[in-house]
C-alpha cells in the first residue's frame, strides 16, 4: 500500500528531513510506501490539514501556528518565552512532557487526528526593515503572523501590527511592503531568502518553532497492531534524528546568510533589551486562558510543571 504525508516545508528543510527518515525506516520494515509531498505540492497548511482530516492523506505535518482554529490550545505555543531556549532542556521537554505525549493525542483525536509527534524547528528570529531594540521598534510594523489568534496577541503586545498570512503570501508582501516583518528560525530565513525583502534579522529568544506530525485517526486506527508499531518506531527514529539534524543549524544558517548579503544586519538582543518583550508573558496567558477556559489551563499547567521537571 503507498501512504500520503505533505508537509509544510521544502524536502530539505526541518520538516523535509524529518519526512524523509520518517519513510525511510517505514519502508524499511515493512511492505508500504510513503509518497512525499513538500509545500506547494497540494496547497498551504491549511489544504493539508483538510485533506488529512479528509482521509485523502493518511499523514500531514502542521504546526499549532495554523492549528488554533481547530484547536485553540495549541495555541499555548505562542505564549513567550514558555520554552527552554537550551536545546538540551528544549529536547527532554518534547520527549518527556505529559502536556505533548498524552494531553494534546486526545485533543487532535477529537478531531479525527492521531497525534505522532511534536518537535521544535529552531529558534525563531524576526525580520525587518529597520532595527529592533525595543517594542516601540515595532509601533506601525505591519508584521506577518501565521494564522493562528494567540500570535496575534502576542505580537500586539510585542507592539506590533500583526497582520496574519499564509506563508505563500509574504515574500511577495514584503517585497511590496504590504507588511514590513516576519519571524521564522533561522533555517526558513535562509533557505526562503527572507533576506532579500528584509534588512534586519532580530533574535530575542521568545520562541522556538514547534511543529506536529499526525495520522488521519480513522486510518490509523484501521492499521494491524504490527503496522501501527512500524509507524511508532519510525516516528521515534526520525524524532532524535530531527534533533540531532539541528545541532549547530541555527549559527550556520545565520552565518550563510552573512554571506548572501553582507550588509544584513543580525542583532541578538540582551537579557536587558529583551526585558520589555519578557514583561509581555503574563497578559499573553492570560489571553490564551480566555480563548481556551479550563482545558488551556490544564494543559498550560501542565506544561509548566513538565518544564520544571527538565530544569526549565
Ligand atoms: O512561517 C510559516 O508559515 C512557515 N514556517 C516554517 C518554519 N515552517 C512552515 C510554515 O508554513
Amino acid at each position: 500500500e503507498t501512504w500520503r504525508y505533505a508537509f509544510e516545508e521544502a524536502l530539505d528543510e526541518v520538516q523535509g528531513k524529518y519526512a524523509q527518515k520518517f519513510k525511510e525506516e517505514v519502508e524499511a520494515n515493512s511492505e508500504h510506501e510513503i509518497q512525499l509531498f513538500p509545500y506547494g505540492t497540494l496547497g498551504e497548511s491549511a489544504d493539508i490539514m483538510e485533506q488529512a482530516q479528509a482521509g485523502i492523506l493518511q499523514f500531514v505535518d502542521q504546526s499549532p501556528g495554523f492549528t488554533g482554529a481547530l484547536i485553540p490550545e495549541a495555541q499555548v505555543f505562542f505564549v513567550p518565552y514558555l520554552l527552554p531556549q537550551e536545546d538540551e532542556e528544549l529536547f527532554e521537554f518534547f520527549r518527556t512532557s505529559k502536556a505533548i505525549n498524552e494531553m494534546f493525542p486526545e485533543l487532535y483525536a477529537q478531531q479525527g487526528l492521531e497525534l505522532l509527534s511534536m518537535f521544535p524547528e529552531g529558534d525563531v528570529c524576526l525580520t525587518t526593515q529597520e532595527p529592533v531594540r525595543s517594542p516601540e521598534d515595532l509601533n506601525e510594523v505591519k508584521f506577518r503572523v501565521m494564522t493562528n489568534p494567540l500570535l496575534v496577541e502576542s505580537y500586539r503586545a510585542f507592539g506590533a501590527t500583526p497582520t496574519p498570512l499564509p506563508w505563500g503570501e509574504v515574500y511577495g508582501a514584503l517585497q511590496t511592503g504590504i507588511i514590513q516583518g516576519q519571524e521564522n528560525p533561522g533555517f526558513f530565513l535562509e533557505s526562503t531568502k527572507m533576506y532579500e525583502v528584509t534588512d534586519v534579522i532580530t533574535c530575542i529568544g521568545h520562541n522556538n518553532f514547534t511543529t506536529a506530525v499526525m495520522a488521519n485517526k480513522d486510518f490509523f486506527d484501521g492499521l494491524s497492531e504490527e503496522d501501527q508499531q512500524v509507524i511508532r518506531n519510525a516516528t521515534d527514529v526520525a524524532f532524535e534524528y530531527i534533533l540531532e539534524y539541528q545541532s549547530g543549524l541555527q549559527e550556520e544558517s545565520l552565518e550563510k546568510i552573512k554571506q548572501a548579503k553582507p550588509e544584513m544586519e543580525i542583532n541578538i538582543l540582551s537579557e536587558e533589551e529583551r526585558q520589555p518583550f519578557m514583561d509581555t508573558a503574563g497578559e499573553v496567558e492570560e489571553a490564551f486562558i480566555e480563548m481556551t477556559g479550563d482545558s488551556g489551563r490544564k494543559i498550560l499547567e501542565q506544561m509548566k510543571q513538565d518544564l520544571a521537571a527538565v530544569g526549565g
